[in-house]
């Protein structure tokens, strides 16, 4: 070190060095702080949602034009690692901050996309908060790039550095690793679900043609991959999304426009089914509440359709259908990239953009009316489809109306099978809707009459997927549901008139208690969907272990929590006898025990059910209920190497 050294130097320079330090930390702290600002949520969600900040950058340097492969693997210890072969992050130093921009891409918020990049950037909502927000959520995180012939490596613990910005090794090709625990202090559970990980990089890789897509499971015991390029892609996603049904035309409808730097593709095709399935994209980013691009589409179609019909004779005089009958039997993907998406409403799910609503409305405008004039057979059996939908609509709806003045004759007269509470406020009480009889004589007898309501269900439940509308109202087993939550169905329901504020859903942890609970989620999903995204649905969890050593009883929800209970019921007496028996079923429980286990708001767990498990139940089903039987037996195979869990 030189004579003349001037310390005053040194210490000038270190301050600076240590005020932006002090700010970094003091970003990815207010992420540890608060980490559903930044992730939506700490519960299973956010655990997902994590992968999906690191896939995302992936994607963008797919969208760049330079990455054509990305991997992502549970690893035997449950850590997440995703690789990419893009041009690796940059490891150059930034002249504003003095640090390697990939320090600075881990350590700073916001930092994603601050250089380079291009194409479309994902702004606002959840998305793109990017790898710092993770790096901040993990107990630790390596990180190695592959560039300029080396490997560059970085590690980090809870968002500190642990190890600079070293080279390790030398290398042929490009690209980037992140490996990462997420951070047992900051989720309720750190368990990833390979399903949940799967579908969505299934969606990634139909929204993203010919981006090929791996996923890999390497947790012992639960060992699988898949992996998934689609060159057709939204188009085969609508082949995918159709493929338990039958559908009303061979090919898949695509239409496609760009205006400026904005671009839209949709795809669509009928099947001869009842529901709507609309699922739309901005940026790649699901919008489960739509948006100006689904409005677009939905005005567009309405019209074609009814222009067409006019045209062709097939609508006469001013029979007109209505934008629900067109969708009826509709399976479409939306998807548009622009420049500055704007993400609204409450969870943030809701494209805001209204030149996406122009967009999508004349592609849709142009090509399908070019579509329909070429293929009129195809626009005959669709036209059909929705003039059927508009007579099934008119019954229906004649159908609700005696119901409603039955009713208010009968001054709405609940179910016989409803053991209803005491309490009034819709606020304070729960329904407990509990598969069998015998479990609900139990849940009656074991219940805080004050506010806890038992509505059991029993036989065999309909099967909403397979009927219209008008046949839900009649139906001997929905009706006591409907009737009971007070709040209407379908285009009527009102959330406002809602009885409870808790409906729990309580059937056994086997395959005919999955069975019942797709089913309600199913009906729930499909005619009151408010009810979920309110978040006023939820699955009771019963234990599955009772264990006893001598008068003293304990139950256990897990294999885990058994082993746990189990050893502390022990203690230090490693003779003792723990006998530990599965519950069978709901049924089995005395009143007693299924209040303290599964009823009791001070004792119980509760799973709130979110749209996204509702989605997946409709899905499940869809493929277990539907017609064919390939699907079924494809989907059953796969379940069955795993244990059998068909729940949500
Ligand atoms: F999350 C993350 F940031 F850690 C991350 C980023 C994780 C993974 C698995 C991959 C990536 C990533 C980033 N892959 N590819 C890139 N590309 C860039 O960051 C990049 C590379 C070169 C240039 C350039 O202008 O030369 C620009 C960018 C943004």
């Amino acid at each position: 070190m030189s004579e003349n050294f001037d310390q005053s130097m040194v210490t000038a320079v270190s301050e600076e060095y240590n005020a932006s330090e002090i700010q970094v930390l003091e970003g990815l702290e207010a992420v540890r702080k608060r980490p559903g600002m930044y992730i939506g949520s700490t519960s299973s969600s956010g655990l997902h949602h994590l992968v999906y900040e690191i896939v995302d950058n992936s994607i963008d340097e797919a969208l760049a034009g330079y990455c054509t492969e990305i991997t992502v693997t549970i690893n035997a210890d449950g850590t997440i690692t995703v690789v990419d072969n893009g041009r690796g992050i940059p490891v150059d130093v930034q002249a504003q901050t003095g640090r390697p921009a990939l320090e600075v891409v881990f350590t700073v918020l916001h930092a994603g996309g601050k250089f380079g990049g291009g194409g479309y950037k994902v702004s606002g909502g959840l998305h793109g908060v990017g790898a710092s927000v993770v790096n901040a959520l993990s107990e630790w995180l390596t990180v190695q790039v592959h560039k300029d012939g080396k490997i560059h490596e970085m590690k980090f613990s809870r968002g500190h550095i642990t190890q600079e910005m070293t080279i390790v090794g030398t290398t042929d090709h490009t690209g980037t690793t992140v490996t990462f625990k997420p951070d047992p202090e900051m989720f309720e559970d750190t368990v990833y679900s390979y399903d949940v990980l799967h579908t969505r990089m299934r969606e990634e890789a139909f929204l993203n043609a010919g981006l090929k897509i791996k996923t890999v499971d390497a947790r012992e015991g639960q060992e699988q991959s898949d992996e998934m390029c689609y060159e057709g892609g939204i188009r085969e996603f609508v082949t995918y999304l159709n493929k338990s049904k039958d559908a009303l035309h061979d090919k898949v409808i695509y239409m496609s426009g760009l205006k400026g730097d904005s671009f839209a593709e949709i795809a669509l095709q009928y099947n001869d089914g009842y529901q709507e399935n609309i699922i739309s994209f901005a940026n790649n980013v699901h919008t489960p509440e739509g948006g100006m691009h689904e409005t677009g589409f939905k005005a567009a179609l309405t019209r074609v359709l009814n222009n067409y019909g006019i045209k062709a004779g097939i609508i006469k005089g001013d029979d007109k259908v209505s934008g629900e009958d067109c969708r009826e039997g509709l399976t479409a993907v939306i998807s548009v990239k622009l420049t500055d998406a704007q993400f609204e409403g409450q969870t943030k799910a809701k494209l805001g953009n209204s030149e996406m609503r122009t967009l999508v409305d004349n592609v849709v405008s142009d090509k399908l009316d070019q579509f329909l004039e070429e293929n009129p057979a195809v626009a005959r059996a669709i036209l059909d489809k929705a003039m059927m939908a508009n007579r099934a609509r008119e019954a229906a709806r004649k159908a609700r109306e005696s119901i409603r003045r039955k009713s208010a004759l009968g001054g709405a007269a609940m179910p016989d099978k409803l053991r209803d509470c005491n309490e009034n406020n819709p606020e304070l009480t729960e329904i407990y809707i509990v598969e069998g009889d015998s479990a609900g004589g139990s849940a009656t007898d074991g219940r805080d009459s004050r506010f806890q309501a038992i509505l059991p269900l029993w036989g065999k439940m309909l099967n909403v997927e397979k009927v219209r509308a008008d046949k839900i109202y009649g139906n001997d087993k929905l009706q006591p549901v409907i009737v009971a939550l007070g709040a209407g169905l379908g285009e009527d329901f009102d959330i406002n008139k809602l009885r409870y504020h808790k409906v729990i859903i309580m059937a056994d942890a086997d395959v005919d208690g999955s069975h019942i609970r797709t089913l309600l989620l199913t009906f729930f999903f499909r005619y009151m969907q408010p009810l979920i995204k309110e978040g006023y649905v939820y699955a009771a969890v019963p234990p599955l272990y009772k264990l006893t050593r001598g008068k003293t009883t304990r139950v256990a929800f897990s294999d885990e929590e058994r082993d746990r209970v189990s050893s502390e019921m022990r203690g230090d007496n490693a003779n003792a006898k723990i006998d530990i028996s599965r519950f069978k079923g709901l049924g089995e429980m005395d009143p007693h025990e299924l209040w303290e286990t599964t009823m009791d708001p001070e004792r119980r767990t509760l799973k709130r059910i979110t749209l996204e498990d509702a989605q997946r139940a409709d899905e499940t089903f869809s493929v277990l209920m539907g017609e064919k039987v390939e699907p079924r037996k494809e989907f059953i195979e796969r379940k069955a190497k795993y244990a059998v869990n068909l729940d949500f």
